[in-house]
């Protein structure tokens, strides 16, 4: 049975200017403050932060004329943020990436499928973050890194890090989607991409749905990534995100979930995104990443 590596590499990617709202920069800091390092060292891991990559952020938002809102600034960050997660990739160690706005999946994805071709993706989100530049209603670009990881839309997202492995479409799996956009929905379809949405994880349960999601998976690939974007949890669990929607996951629907993938033992990759604390009260977002992430690396399995 395959084994989590024991060697965790905490990387903060404090961008905020793939989003509307400014704040998300200061999402890697709220989480350390949440205690972050000492809980997975308590799980038995060897924790190393290597701190936050380097970013420029603006003031205010822009939207640009090409659709590509702060294209410079969201590339350069990602540019980064990919040199770093290969790194700690080749000294073997398991990156945990913290956001930041979830256009942040590009670097850290990018990185994990120059070393895992095959890399199973599930994509825990409210939104479905398959824009292209052609389909976004917003040109915010943490709405369109799927479709870059894919190969589609702006050829300055897809051109990013290494360019020889795409996301193969059989390989993501959405869990939490409530809020797809006109265009994303005929993406999804046609590109026949499996995808969970709060109304499979109403109507069969979480259990039900983190079962399937994992058996389709992992008849795939050996390698998992997990993109967790906090406001997949309804808005009173994790308040502190800038596109909340109504009617998420709870708490404990999470955590069943993200213990169901450590029991797979096929975990390489992982993110926590979209954590804003000037939405947040008295970081209980942060903290409930933290708690997230606990589960995620098998905190309470025994
Ligand atoms: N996120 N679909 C909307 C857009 O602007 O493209 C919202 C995207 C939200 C992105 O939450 O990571
Ligand atoms: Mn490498
Ligand atoms: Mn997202
Ligand atoms: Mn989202």
């Amino acid at each position: 049975n395959p084994k989590i590596k024991d060697q965790i590499a905490l990387i903060g990617c404090p961008l905020d200017m793939g989003a509307s709202l400014r704040g998300g920069r200061l999402g890697p800091e709220a989480v350390r403050l949440a205690g972050l390092e000492d809980r997975l060292k308590k799980i038995g891991y060897h924790v190393t932060d290597h701190g936050d990559v380097e970013v420029h952020n603006g003031y205010g938002h822009q939207r640009a004329q090409d659709n590509l809102n702060h294209l410079a600034m969201v590339k350069e960050a990602n540019e980064h943020l990919y040199e770093k997660v290969d790194q700690v990739l080749d000294e073997g160690a398991l990156p945990l990436v913290l956001g930041g706005d979830h256009s942040i999946a590009m670097g850290t994805i990018k990185a994990s499928l120059n070393h895992y071709p095959d890399l199973g993706v599930l994509w825990f989100d409210a939104h479905g973050d398959i824009n292209t530049d052609q389909t976004s209603p917003s040109g915010n670009i943490h709405g369109m890194p799927v479709a870059a990881l894919m190969g589609y839309g702006a050829s300055q997202l897809v051109d990013l890090g290494q360019r020889d492995h795409l996301l193969k479409k059989e390989n993501l799996v959405y869990i939490g989607s409530r809020d797809l956009d006109q265009g994303e929905r005929k993406i999804i379809r046609d590109l026949g991409i499996k995808v969970f949405t709060m109304h499979e994880v109403d109507a069969l349960g979480a259990q039900e749905v983190i079962r399937e999601a994992l058996d389709y998976l992992t008849a795939r690939t050996d390698h998992i990534h997990v993109s967790f974007d906090m406001d997949v949890l309804d808005p009173q669990v994790a308040p502190g995100t800038g596109t909340k929607v109504p009617g998420g996951m709870a708490y404990r629907e999470g955590r069943l979930c993200l213990e169901c993938v450590a029991q797979t033992g096929r975990l390489v990759s992982c993110e926590f995104v979209e954590i804003n604390p000037i939405l947040d009260h008295e970081n209980k977002t942060a903290q409930t990443a933290v708690s997230l992430a606990g589960s995620l690396l098998g905190e309470w399995l025994i």
